[in-house]
């Protein structure tokens, strides 16, 4: 898996700003300021609103933002999906070297900030190749069926579910997307289900990661990975949808420098914070 570390440490000076925002349980997406609003009703409907991230990391990162208030724990709605399936292939289309992903961290373990619900968008960097993108590679769409699971890679430690979208955009509709959510979402809470015994702590939680070719969901358990050190204490990394990608962001030098150095600590991160990969094994009667 290839990955790609941002190393950002004005971030870390946000966290702090940040959780005292929350607790004034304050709605940074109710009344967006002009400065950060691209648009103010993003296809006509009344439902969207899209904004620029305060806090990017790369460039051109936007958010879409649902108008009314509405739960960042709940699921995507089928409108939710293709009015983020047409942005992707707006932003996509304007040029032909540029390709971006949406994700949605739903849940108290997923790496989200913001109850508020929203999904972002930002382009991938040029010669990144996100895992699902090889796990991808020469497949058909399909939906999982009683012989067809979702893909997963064998070789990442982490549970990952993804399924290969049509490559005519044409092709994919509400129904289509809802249908491939839905079907990697029950996965997803298959593993809450069968974890209830050992960890009654966890909270329904998950990744959606999305492109014009593919879509992903990733069940999570907690949002920050604890990293051990012979040297120093123990180290935290907050991992969002993204780092299930490849991308992750390192917010102090010593957790850089550590995930530089020893690059597997980054796989057992992602394992940390989320279930064990799957791979191969068949569903039974008593999953989703
Ligand atoms: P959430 O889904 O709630 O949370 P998040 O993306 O994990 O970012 P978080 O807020 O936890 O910040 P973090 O330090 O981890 O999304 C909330 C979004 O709203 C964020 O994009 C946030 O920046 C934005 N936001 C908050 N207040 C806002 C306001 N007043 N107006 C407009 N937007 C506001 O990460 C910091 C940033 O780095 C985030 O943008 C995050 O998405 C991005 N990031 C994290 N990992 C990354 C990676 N590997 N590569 C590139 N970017 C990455």
């Amino acid at each position: 898996m290839q990955y790609l570390i941002h190393y950002a440490p004005a971030l870390a000076a946000k966290d702090s700003s940040s959780t005292k925002d929350q607790s004034n349980n304050e709605d940074p997406f109710a009344h967006p300021v002009p400065e950060l609003t691209v648009l103010d009703d993003l296809n006509g409907t009344g439902s969207y609103q899209l904004l620029l991230n305060k806090f990017p990391v790369v460039p051109e990162h936007v958010l879409l933002v649902t108008k009314q208030f509405e739960s960042q724990s709940d699921a995507l709605s089928p409108e939710d999906l293709v009015a983020t399936y047409q942005l992707l292939c707006k932003m996509d289309d304007e040029d032909e070297n540029k390709r971006h992903m949406a994700f949605y961290n739903s849940g108290p373990a997923s790496g989200s900030s913001q109850d508020h619900k929203h999904l972002q968008l930002f382009q991938l960097p040029s010669n990144f190749i996100p895992l699902q993108d090889k796990i991808c590679s020469g497949k058909e769409h399909f939906l999982p069926g009683f012989n067809a699971e979702p893909l997963q890679d064998a070789k990442v430690s982490f549970a990952h579910f993804v399924l290969p979208l049509p490559e005519s955009s044409d092709e994919v509709d509400e129904d289509l997307l809802a249908m491939c959510y839905i079907s990697l979402l029950q996965r997803a809470l298959t593993f809450f289900q069968d974890w209830t015994n050992e960890r009654p702590d966890l909270k329904k939680s998950y990744n959606v990661l999305l492109t014009k070719n593919w879509i992903c969901v990733v069940p999570r358990s907690k949002s920050v990975a604890e990293i051990e050190d012979e040297d120093t204490e123990t180290m935290h990394l907050g991992i969002n949808a993204t780092g299930y990608a490849g991308m992750i962001l390192a917010k102090d030098e010593a957790i850089y420098n550590k995930i530089v150095g020893e690059p597997r600590v980054i796989d057992q991160a992602l394992l940390n914070c989320g279930f064990p990969n799957t791979s191969g094994q068949k569903p039974t009667e008593y999953h989703y």
